[in-house]
């Protein structure tokens, strides 16, 4: 994820205005797809392959610099090997929002380029693939990171204390960017299904975490059943299985 050399840095307005509009499945000022509430309900996006190629960019309405977060999203995959779920990249720093797992049971949270680890107690039962449900939270003052795996909130630690997260963002869902907007690696792409992606910029509280999702409070960021969204390369909107 870090370390590895950049490659040429997309020039950000080529990538807002022109390039997005060659594949545009969904923009913004092109909503036919995207209409009402309801456009993503009961709907999973598959990431069909290992690739560097195939991701969702998320267009979240950051107004300002972002002083806290939360961000929650559903995946299910049988991946045996380490991978991305969420990656926004500024023009200064690649791993600026990052959520990354990594293989078989750490949660990764990069804020503002440092990232901490969170150790997931594994499950007991043995069970084959299943849906999981993961959320982070972080607030500048302190640094705090809370993660929540499956409802369960791990160990608090701190990252990127006082920072601010700028508006510039480019997100991808199902690869990690190394670069602004680039510099993704097969090795650590998404393969599987992912689904009711939301963020606030707030730190959402725990009774309303717990609840918050699938019952219409809105989430000004990113949310899951009227979500801004543009697919590049290979992956599927089909209905959920769950
Ligand atoms: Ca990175």
């Amino acid at each position: 994820m870090e370390g590895k050399p950049s490659g040429t840095p997309m020039q950000s307005n080529k990538f807002l205005a022109g390039e997005l509009c060659e594949e545009v499945l969904c923009l913004v000022e092109a909503p036919p797809c995207l209409s009402g509430k309801s456009g993503l309900d009961g709907k999973v996006f598959v990431f069909p392959k290992p690739s560097a190629t195939d991701y969702v960019l998320l267009k979240p309405a950051i107004q300002a610099p972002l002083q806290r977060l939360t961000l929650c999203l559903d995946f299910f995959t049988d991946l045996d090997r380490s991978f991305s779920l969420f990656s926004a990249a500024s023009a200064q720093q690649d791993n600026e929002i990052l959520f990354f797992i990594i293989f078989p049971n750490k949660y990764e949270v990069c804020v503002g380029g440092s990232c901490i680890t969170f150790l997931v107690p594994k499950a007991t039962d043995g069970s084959s693939s299943h849906w999981e449900t993961a959320c982070m939270a972080w607030e500048s003052t302190t640094g705090i990171v809370q993660v929540w795996a499956n409802g369960q909130p791990l160990p608090r630690k701190a990252v990127a204390r006082g920072h601010q997260i700028p508006r510039d963002l480019v997100v991808m869902l199902g690869q990690e960017q190394d670069s602004y907007g680039g510099s993704l690696d097969t090795r650590q792409s998404f393969v599987g299904e992912m689904a009711e992606v939301y963020m606030w910029d707030t730190v959402v509280p725990p009774d309303q975490l717990r609840r918050i999702r699938r019952y219409g409070v809105p989430a000004p960021l990113l949310d899951w059943a009227a979500l801004k969204y543009e697919i590049k390369g290979q992956v599927s909107i089909e209905r959920t299985l769950k």
